[in-house]
């Protein structure tokens, strides 16, 4: 009980009411597919957290727009999130310690929490050249990756760099970059996208907290609750698609009256997300309902397979 009024009343110095709070706790639980009658326990699990896994997240190579994602999810604040939720023991951006004792820190924190920690992957792994192509503190992301994966409870390649290579395994890719399962041969749990919505994290998390295990998984390590279905499937502009109503120049009328983007480029059809419910910036918008067409951006290998992004497939 005391946790929890703590909790509320540090959320309110932040300007965030209790109301705008279950607000959040209700898109995160609907997003999570469970029923509304969870709501409660998800804020619980804020507000009066029973336990905090510790966590170790790695950058490998990539533009740390995954963070930047996560740091501007406004609900939870990043400090709730990383600070009562989750135990951050290791993280490069958001960590004060630089040098030799930030590198300290991720040996102590392998070494006191093996077989208990979260891996948070963020970024691709450079493979040839024995992993030449990327290095933090004189190791390569190769045998960072070797060491430290193995030895945690669970591995989530955040991002669709850590997942599927992203833009540093696009071709030619000298460098052999893959996303981290395939480089060393793991199978994490996976959330593409690119960047990936926090929403879906967060939501995985909450799952293994409030439940104790892990969601249901697809074939490839991603999480059903999130990439089930595909963008084309939720899509607002779905009916203009199926009366052939297609915008056919950015700016245009059609394109304010939110006709289906297909003849820009949009690649809504053949990506899974769930982008077109549970949107970004605290569900303000998405790309599609923002005027541009979805350019694929959670697939494996998007910028071979996707583009050019502004022609119809
Ligand atoms: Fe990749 Fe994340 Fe795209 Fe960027 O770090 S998924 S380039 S948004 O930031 O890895
Ligand atoms: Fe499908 Fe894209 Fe058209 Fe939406 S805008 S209906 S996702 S093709
Ligand atoms: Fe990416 Fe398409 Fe969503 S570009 S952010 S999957 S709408």
């Amino acid at each position: 009980m005391e946790k929890e009024r703590s909790f509320y009343q540090r959320l309110k110095e932040k300007g965030v009411s209790r109301r705008d709070f279950m607000k959040y706790c209700t898109a995160l639980t609907a997003t999570m597919g469970l029923s509304s009658s969870f709501v409660p326990k998800v804020a619980e699990v804020f507000a009066a957290p029973a336990q905090r896994p510790p966590v170790v997240w790695l950058h490998f190579a990539e533009c740390t727009g995954c963070s930047e994602s996560l740091l501007r999810s406004q609900y939870p604040y990043i400090d709730e999130l990383v600070l009562e939720v989750l135990s951050v023991e290791y993280h490069e951006t958001i960590m004060a310690a630089a040098g030799h004792q930030a590198e300290e820190q991720l040996h102590n924190a392998i070494k006191k929490y093996e077989g208990k920690f979260i891996c948070v992957v963020e970024g691709g792994v450079g493979t040839k050249y024995d992993g030449g192509y990327g290095k933090v503190g004189g190791r390569s992301f190769l045998e960072i990756a070797k060491d430290v994966c193995p030895k945690a409870a669970a591995v989530i390649a955040y991002g669709t760099c850590a997942t599927f290579g992203g833009i540093q395994a696009a071709a030619p890719n000298p460098g052999g970059y893959k996303g981290v399962g395939e480089a060393i041969g793991i199978k994490p749990l996976q959330i593409p996208g690119c960047p990936p919505n926090p929403i879906n994290l967060v939501g995985t998390v909450v799952n293994y907290l409030l439940l104790g295990k892990l969601p249901e998984l697809d074939d490839m390590g991603r999480p059903l609750f999130a990439f089930g279905n595909t963008i084309h499937d939720k899509c607002p502009r779905r009916s203009h698609f199926e009366n052939e109503e297609f915008v056919e120049e950015f700016g245009s009328e059609e394109a304010a009256m939110g006709y289906c983007l297909s003849t820009m480029g949009c690649r809504g059809p053949e990506t899974y997300n769930n982008c077109p419910t549970a949107k970004f910036n605290d569900g303000t918008s998405w790309p599609v309902e923002a005027g541009h067409p979805c350019i694929g951006c959670s697939q494996p290998n998007f910028w071979d397979t996707m583009t050019p992004f502004y022609e119809e497939m």
